[in-house]
């Protein structure tokens, strides 16, 4: 009898090689399992394109896959109509997400990569985990209406309100931090109530990171692949 696992990856950044082989090679996804993906998947490594095409290519396979919307999705999506931000979105790695497209024309990329972008959800709530990209606001009257700061916010891992988080746990990325601190994250069962797990795939130069991380919800199994697309220089 096979489980159904529930595995949550963050902040791709445009390396579909390491996304492929962590899924392939080391979580060994598989059509009953259902995978969350926590945004972040263009910017700053070489094949944003491929990396949603991967996803669209999985759903068509038949897998389950939830995807939510990370500050980068949020930034190429409004560089349409707001030309301050195409400036700070180009300089945030978005150069690179125009290239693997093959044209500097954000009017050129598909429509069903805007499709792709328009549809991600700001967070999903499954068995007991709150999965968002960035984090949530706790000094908002609801933090569940506050999509900003589920893309964007920074630091708020002290506010939590444990009264209104209950026994759930958020699992979100956008912050890269070390492997080791992800690992010593789960080796407490009872009182951890928010896990990141962005392993700074694309962060390369930095002590303890370079790594995509897959998160087994059902488990609390991780998975590891150091980035396999871009070179250290
Ligand atoms: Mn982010």
């Amino acid at each position: 009898m096979s489980s159904k696992r529930k595995i949550a990856i963050s902040d791709i950044h445009g390396c579909v090689q390491t996304f492929k082989t962590l899924l392939e090679d080391k979580v060994y996804l598989d059509t009953s399992d259902e995978l969350f993906l926590l945004g972040d998947y263009i910017d700053r490594g070489p094949d944003s394109k491929g990396v949603i095409d991967y996803i669209l290519q999985l759903k068509a396979r038949g897998f389950t896959v939830h995807c939510l919307k990370g500050n980068h999705e949020d930034m190429m999506l409004a560089s349409l109509h707001n030309f301050k931000i195409r400036e700070s979105w180009e300089i945030n790695g978005g150069i690179t997400t125009l290239q693997s497209f093959g044209s500097e024309e954000l009017h050129k990329v598909p429509q069903r990569y805007w499709d792709f972008l328009n549809d991600l959800e700001y967070y999903r709530e499954t068995d007991g985990f709150l999965l968002v990209h960035a984090g949530l606001n706790f000094n908002a009257i609801d933090p569940l209406i506050d999509v900003q700061s589920m893309m964007w916010i920074r630091g708020w891992e002290n506010e939590i309100d444990s009264d209104w988080l209950r026994n759930r746990v958020i699992i979100h990325g956008h912050t890269p931090v070390e492997m080791d601190r992800i690992r010593n994250s789960l080796k407490y069962t009872i009182g951890v109530q928010v896990i990141d797990i962005d392993a700074g795939c694309y962060a390369l130069h930095r002590p303890g990171m370079g790594n995509l991380c897959a998160f087994d919800m059902t488990n609390k199994q991780l998975y590891f692949c150091p980035n396999l697309d871009m070179r250290w220089s």
